[in-house]
């Protein structure tokens, strides 16, 4: 009997080992399947992990592309359509067509919408510094005007917008200075930043604010961020989380780099989302410049290739680390058909820095990165 019972043990042993084969053999047959499984996208391996997400023109929503976001993301974020400058060109006048055709989509595909941004030093309308004789207004209007804008936009999509990036890069690039030297800082002084988190959180408690930054795994600045974003907080000013921005290349961060800012901003006891991920497949550079001979070739080569997939691994290998306070992660842009990097920091030098390339295809990397998390 006892030797009957251990004769179908070892044969069901060796009957799983023929069906299911041994561990390495079932990672390729797990990579295989990524490939022909049409019916998963992005957001559903991750599941278990962060809210996908992705951001998005209005004209995107209109092409081949929708169905890319519709499959693999669970967020979008506005690129511009939601930016100071287009949604309120004029002080009386709103421009909503943009940003309610992509509320529109989010809504009937049942994605999340992650806004960006209530208060920034670039693209803001020029009017809303100045008066009508063309004078620099006082720190009083300014924040009056602040105001009108933050609560008009929350409370339209209040309910619908479940994070806000409500002040974007209020930091200095530069070693020896805090706060960037942008019109609202000179015109208000810090206070702009506590002010318009209050007014966001007044018109829709619900939503989840963000303070949102880039360059956040250079130790200077990811200092800077951290004291302001601890300093809001212990204040009792209304701060839900930190975006990291994301804006990396295939030679930065390091895996040390990386490890430090999540370890740093996981401490803070918020919420973190990485909101605008991409790795270029040029050297990192933090400023715009004119167009070099050298900036010609702009092939996808093997090489950039290869170092763009062990970018994209490193960061998702830590991302996972951190899953209890990294609630998202959102890539800017969709496919490499079309990137702000395009035009940043060279105008003209075509990147290719997503998962997705031009002909909305999966490239190696999407399945690499897919591959962190089987
Ligand atoms: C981001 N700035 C902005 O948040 C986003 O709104 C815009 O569409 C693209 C990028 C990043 C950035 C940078 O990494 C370096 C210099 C300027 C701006």
């Amino acid at each position: 009997m006892r030797k009957k019972l251990l004769f179908a043990a070892v044969l069901s042993f060796v009957m799983c080992l023929f069906i299911y084969g041994t561990s390495a053999d079932r990672a390729t047959v797990i990579s295989a399947n990524t490939a022909i499984d049409s019916s998963k996208g992005l957001k559903d391996y991750f599941k278990k992990y962060f809210i996908m997400g992705v951001a998005v023109s209005p004209r995107s929503l209109k092409t081949d592309e929708a169905a890319l976001i519709v499959r693999n993301f669970a967020s979008m974020t506005p690129e511009n359509a939601m930016k100071m400058g287009p949604i309120h060109p004029r002080e009386n006048e709103y421009f909503w067509r943009d940003s309610d055709s992509i509320m529109a989509f989010a809504k009937a595909n049942n994605l999340k919408v992650r806004g960006h941004n209530l208060c920034w030093h670039s693209q803001a309308p020029r009017w809303m510094f100045t008066n009508a004789t063309g004078d620099t207004v006082s720190k009083e209007v300014l924040l009056q005007r602040l105001k009108e804008h933050i609560t008009t936009v929350v409370k339209r999509y209040k309910g619908q917008i479940y994070a806000w990036d409500v002040v974007n890069e209020a930091i200095s690039d530069r070693p020896d200075e805090y706060l960037r030297n942008s019109a609202w800082y000179r015109i208000c002084g810090e206070e702009f930043i506590a002010k318009a988190f209050e007014y966001a959180h007044e018109a829709d408690p619900d939503a989840l604010l963000f303070y949102n930054d880039y360059n956040e795994i250079n130790p200077v600045k990811r200092d800077k961020m951290y004291k302001l974003v601890k300093g809001l907080k212990d204040a009792g000013v209304p701060i839900h989380g930190i975006g990291l921005q994301g804006h990396w290349a295939i030679n930065e961060p390091s895996e040390e780099e990386l490890n430090n800012t999540f370890k740093k901003f996981a401490d803070l006891g918020l919420k973190i989302q990485v909101t605008e991920l991409d790795i270029s497949v040029y050297n990192k550079e933090h400023d715009a410049r004119e167009r070099r001979t050298a900036d010609t070739s702009t092939a996808f080569t093997p090489e950039k290739e290869a170092a763009q997939i062990e970018m994209y691994k490193r960061c998702f290998n830590v991302f996972k680390k951190y899953k209890k306070v990294l609630t998202s992660v959102t890539f800017w842009n969709i496919s490499d058909r079309s990137s702000w990097l395009d035009n940043f920091p060279v105008r003209g030098r075509k990147d290719y820095p997503l998962l997705f390339d031009k002909n909305l295809q999966p490239k190696k990397v999407f399945f690499e990165v897919v591959r962190t998390v089987q």
